[in-house]
């Protein structure tokens, strides 16, 4: 029993940086090593950028997946675990921020369970110096970070390095917004692919097709594809209105339980818009993503 345990080499934890048809390229203290899965992972799990392994180094210096560390969380799109952070991020401009979009990736987020949600808003060079200062402040009054940048100009870069230090921090955001572009800017070793807007339709060309983690400030940021839409689907109605934090002190309050907070009278909700206490573009955002939830359930039943 002693000698066919031996016979194995080593084994290190690590953490997968990405995945390319069977292979994961696992960070451990030893350097980058190319892994392969142990068979009776195959079917049952599935691992992605960010997961803590555990694998055993063979001698021809590749290694394999033994085992899987427990999840702290796990964003799904794209599939990322482990997240400390999201940086949600849009352009000033070209593309135009969609307020709907920007809401969808913030209840991803916030239904992920990511402990830290912010909002960079790149290509700040591209508007005015005074609206570039104020661009989505209403996000930032309900309380979502917001970091304005320019990856092209360099502004903005030491703030965004203070907020990575030592953290996993996702980049997701629309394509075209700049995310390959920030995280070259902030490390030219990267050398990540950058592509143009398209001129005609203002929209990215989905330059990146994969997540990926690289190491910097120590910790990891994570490049990944830019969405043109994120559905829904893990979402039930009822919940919702719990990721709009800044909903829930006026929740309670309502003439009808449960409340959907749409077509009923006397919703706390309802009035707190009216009173301009909650911010109407994001009220409108949850009634837009409720009915989405909605229509969804009569398409099954
Ligand atoms: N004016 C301006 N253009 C920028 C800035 N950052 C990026 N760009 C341009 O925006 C375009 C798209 O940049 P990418 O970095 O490929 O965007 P992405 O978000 O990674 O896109 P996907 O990988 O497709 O999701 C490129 O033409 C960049 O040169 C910026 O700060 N200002
Ligand atoms: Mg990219
Ligand atoms: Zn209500």
């Amino acid at each position: 029993m002693m000698q066919t345990m031996e016979q194995g080499g080593a084994m290190l934890s690590g953490r997968v940086l990405r995945t390319q048809n069977s292979f994961f390229y696992v960070q451990t203290g030893q350097g980058v090593i190319d892994c392969k899965l142990r068979g009776r992972f195959k079917k049952k799990e599935l691992i992605c950028p960010g997961d803590r392994v555990e694998i055993q180094l063979l001698s021809d210096g590749t290694g394999v997946i033994e085992g899987l560390l427990e999840r702290q969380n796990l964003l799904k799109r794209p599939a990322v675990a482990n997240v400390d952070q999201v940086v949600l991020t849009f352009a000033a401009a070209q593309p135009d921020i969609h307020p709907l979009l920007l809401n969808r990736f913030l209840v991803l987020a916030e239904s992920s369970a990511i402990p830290h949600i912010l909002i960079c808003v790149n290509k700040i060079d591209l508007l005015p110096m005074e609206d570039g200062r104020t661009v989505l402040s209403d996000y930032e009054s309900i309380g979502y970070p917001v970091l304005r940048v320019s990856a092209e100009k360099g502004w903005g870069m030491d703030e965004l390095r203070r907020i990575l230090a030592g953290r996993t921090t996702v980049f997701s955001g629309p394509s075209g917004v700049g995310k390959s572009s920030l995280l070259n800017r902030l490390d030219t070793s990267f050398d990540l692919e950058v592509g143009r807007v398209s001129e005609k339709i203002k929209r990215g060309r989905h330059t990146t097709r994969l997540a990926r983690l690289f190491p910097c400030e120590g910790g990891y940021i994570v490049d990944t594809p830019g969405f043109s839409s994120i559905e829904m689907t893990d979402i039930e109605a009822s919940e919702l209105v719990h990721f709009f934090p800044e909903f829930a002190s006026h929740l309670g309050g309502c003439r009808f339980t449960p409340c959907t907070h749409s077509h009923e009278p006397q919703c706390s909700i309802k009035e707190a818009v009216e009173a301009g206490e909650l911010f109407r573009e994001r009220y409108e955002a949850y009634l837009s993503l409720l009915d989405e939830i909605e229509t969804r359930k009569k398409d099954y039943s």
